[in-house]
């Protein structure tokens, strides 16, 4: 049976606010549409996009899920630079990446849709346009009920459940590394995602009430036209969650 693709952006006062995205199949979009339309809290415009896909492919096993938490947001971004330099980002760019976030990669001051990619040798931002960075899209769970299911009886969130399978694309499709946090002023957790160690949960990331956050996604120059075709391009569903690694 064919698929579809549904997704949902709000903005408020031209500012993006929240977006979600389920690939399903045809009989299930009504009901998708009302689910998504009741996301976000405050919005003056929700745009839903509803899109048959040609091609879905699938990918196995998400990545592996660790979960740290630390006294402070210093010691917890420190570690979240080791697990960057462990996967062969360099220090000094792993550090721009940080300050990045912190100080909000939006050049205009608003929420990026998208991510920022650096260049994971130059640190330069690769994305062509600064203000939109590169969207990961078109990318569900095979079966989210479930996986939903165990991901919260894991002690995970949510938020989880999006931020994994986004992470997960986003290794297949050949970054090196990936670091985000929410812009959620009350949502702390983030997240390094890298080929060698999964999705590496980290809390807190920033400080309560900061509503500053984003993505960065690490990418070796050569392989920047590849990686966007994939992330933006290629449809994937992700069958499931890998047995949980230990974590403090
Ligand atoms: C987690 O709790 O697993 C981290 C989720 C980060 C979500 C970032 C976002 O979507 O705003």
């Amino acid at each position: 049976m064919p698929l579809l693709s549904v997704r949902m952006r709000a903005s408020l006062e031209g500012r993006h606010v929240s977006g979600a995205e389920r690939i399903v199949r045809e009989d299930e979009v009504e009901e998708t549409v009302t689910e998504l339309l009741g996301r976000p809290k405050e919005f003056d415009e929700v745009v839903i996009t509803v899109e048959k896909l040609e091609s879905v492919e699938l990918i196995d096993e998400a990545l592996p899920v660790e979960s740290y938490s630390f006294g402070s947001v210093k010691e917890a971004r420190e570690f979240a630079l080791k697990i960057l330099v462990e996967a062969g980002v360099p220090e000094s760019i792993a550090r721009k990446a940080v300050l990045l976030l912190s100080e909000g990669p939006s050049p205009s001051g608003g929420v990026m849709r998208g991510a920022v990619v650096m260049d994971v040798e130059t640190g330069e931002r690769l994305e062509p346009d600064k203000e939109r960075g590169i969207r990961t899209v078109r990318v569900d769970w095979e079966d989210r009920k479930r996986v939903r299911e165990e991901i919260l009886r894991a002690g995970y969130t949510e938020r989880t459940v999006d931020a994994l399978a986004i992470a997960t694309k986003n290794i297949y499709c050949g970054a090196v590394a990936e670091l985000c946090w929410s812009d959620d002023p009350q949502y702390v957790t983030g997240y390094v995602a890298t080929q060698r160690r999964g999705y590496v949960r980290i809390t807190p990331l920033k400080e309560r009430g900061d509503p500053i956050g984003g993505r960065v996604y690490f990418i070796r120059r050569e392989d920047f036209g590849r990686f966007v075709e994939c992330v933006e391009g290629r449809a994937f569903l992700i069958r499931r969650l890998q047995p949980s690694s230990p974590s403090s």
